[in-house]
């Protein structure tokens, strides 16, 4: 398991099929880690925003971490802001709504990848840019690592295409740091099945099998990125979760 902190001076430099390092294009915003010490504006000195990814199987607790963390950085005067994937915003909310949903029709792989993307898209220009641009915290619950997961070791489609679409879409807009809460795939079903609900969508529906290849993918997405990627056991009491978590918020 990798045990260095999250590092905002990780390079982004290419380590495997998922990791890209491209220059950024003209004119587009830097990511949060290649701002500077501090956002000045008005006189005032403005701590920059990071932005932080939750990922994990169904029910691995990041909803439950994310308003952990926000909690906890507001007790130390930070803005956070948490959103989530696919969704966060009015128009990427609907995309979610339509590839989510189990209807007559077949969805494809491609389909459900490009659907992400396209929600995505909406999400960081509307969104988490502007939010890291004022020097926000911004705590997302899932992002590309899970269309890396989900739909690359969980249905199979080519990593490389994926890569190139994470490119077009958000450029070299990288998390600071990905926590990643791992579990077992049938603890993280029984406790999503145990909340009082609604009826499964497309992914609740799927079986124990693709859940195991996903997690199997987060664990290797996290092997190649040690430095950006923490691995918190989320089998633990709530409790224990809390205190991991906090240590790598401590390390930002
Ligand atoms: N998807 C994709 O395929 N490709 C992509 O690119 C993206 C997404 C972005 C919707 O995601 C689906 O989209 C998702 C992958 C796909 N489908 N699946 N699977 P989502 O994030 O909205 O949905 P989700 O993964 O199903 O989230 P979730 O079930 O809401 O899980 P969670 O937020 O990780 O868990 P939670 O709600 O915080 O906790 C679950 C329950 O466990 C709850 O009752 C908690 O009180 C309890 N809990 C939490 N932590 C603990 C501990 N430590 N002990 C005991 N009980 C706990």
């Amino acid at each position: 398991m990798p045990s260095e902190p999250c590092v905002r001076s990780e390079p982004r430099v290419a380590s495997e099929p998922w990791v890209r390092s491209e220059p950024r294009l003209a004119g587009e915003p830097r990511v949060a880690s290649e701002r500077g010490a501090s956002v000045s504006g008005a006189g005032n000195s403005v701590s920059p925003g990071r932005f932080i990814t939750l990922e994990g199987i169904e029910g691995a607790g990041k909803s439950t971490v994310a308003q952990l963390a926000v909690g906890w950085l507001a007790a130390r005067g930070i803005t956070a802001r948490v959103t989530r994937e696919p969704g966060g915003t009015p128009l990427a909310e609907r995309v979610r709504k339509i590839v989510l949903e189990r209807g007559p029709e077949a969805v494809s792989p491609q389909a459900e990848t490009l659907l992400m993307f396209a929600a995505r898209s909406i999400h960081v220009e509307n969104l988490i840019r502007p939010a890291l641009a004022r020097g926000e915290w911004v705590i997302c619950d899932r992002f590309t690592d899970a269309t890396r997961a989900y739909q690359g070791y969980g249905r199979g489609l080519d990593p490389a295409w994926i890569e190139q679409l994470a490119l077009a879409v958000h450029g070299d807009l990288q998390p600071d740091c990905t926590l990643l809460l791992d579990l077992p795939v049938a603890l993280g079903l029984s406790r999503a099945r145990g909340r009082s609900g609604t009826a499964a969508d497309r992914f609740e529906a799927e079986v124990e099998e693709f859940f195991e290849r996903v997690r199997t993918g987060y664990l290797l997405i996290a092997q190649h990125n040690p430095q950006r990627v923490r691995v918190i056991d989320a089998s633990r009491t709530l409790p224990d979760v809390t205190e991991q978590v906090t240590r790598v918020l401590e390390s930002l």
